[in-house]
């Protein structure tokens, strides 16, 4: 049976569920869920598997998976079920293990933070000083990677993980806008934080991989 992702196509935590899809070459269908109506008015195919309320959710293998960060440690560990190797994930256990730091940190920072820093300026009505705390912790998220991928070419190591897919999820919808509204020139963002904006390249440039913006284009708020 064909994956179901359920997804939004303003979602980071759906692209880093997508994203991933589309690097180990699994094809899925997406069925795109209106968020923005309440809760109980969403599909109640939806509603039987979201058990969280909230995108994504991934149907794959006769598993429901809930969680992006979940989504991706399945997605990076299925390939061992089926005897081969695994893909977007560390080489040995202590590599693998720092993968899953990655995913820790960013659940707790990127999707946190810049997250807000775009949702509250572009659908919410944050107060400033909420949304001047977010942009620092931005600032210091996007100095943490920057420092991490001056030492490594990819966040674990020397090969992509769903580190760096988690990463992007949010990355991929924000980076730009966000710096500009946070009183960064349009492009600066490359300039200050170089050795990212060289793996944000490197990241779509990897077989399979789609922008956020490509990923989702053309689908109807179905769900
Ligand atoms: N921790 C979750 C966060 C998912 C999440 O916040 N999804 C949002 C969209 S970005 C959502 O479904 N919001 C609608 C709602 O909560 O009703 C994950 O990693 O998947």
């Amino acid at each position: 049976m064909t994956p179901i992702l359920y997804c939004h196509p303003d979602s980071g935590f759906s692209y880093k569920a997508a994203l991933a899809l589309n690097l180990l070459g699994i094809e899925f269908e997406q069925r795109h869920v209106n968020i923005r109506i309440p809760r109980d008015q969403r599909s109640q195919a939806f509603r039987d598997v979201a058990v969280h309320g909230e995108v994504p959710v991934l149907l794959i293998d006769g598993l429901t998976l809930c969680q992006s960060n979940v989504i991706l440690d399945y997605l990076a560990t299925r390939q061992d079920a089926a005897g081969g190797p695994r893909r977007l994930d560390g080489a040995d256990l202590q590599q693998r293990l720092h993968v899953r730091e990655w995913l820790s940190w960013e659940a707790n920072r990127v999707s946190l933070n810049l997250a807000h820093s775009r949702y509250g300026r572009q659908f919410g009505n944050y107060d400033p000083a909420l949304l001047a705390w977010y942009d620092r912790r931005s600032l210091a998220d996007l100095d943490r990677l920057q420092a991490q991928l001056s030492l490594t070419p990819w966040l674990a190591g020397d090969a992509p993980t769903i580190a760096d897919v988690a990463c992007m999820g949010y990355l991929c919808f924000t980076v730009e806008p966000w710096a500009e509204a946070a009183g960064l020139a349009m492009g600066e963002w490359a300039q200050r934080w170089p050795a990212l904006k060289d793996w944000y390249d490197r990241v779509l440039a990897l077989p399979g991989a789609r922008s956020a913006q490509a990923m989702f284009a053309g689908h109807e708020l179905r769900y």
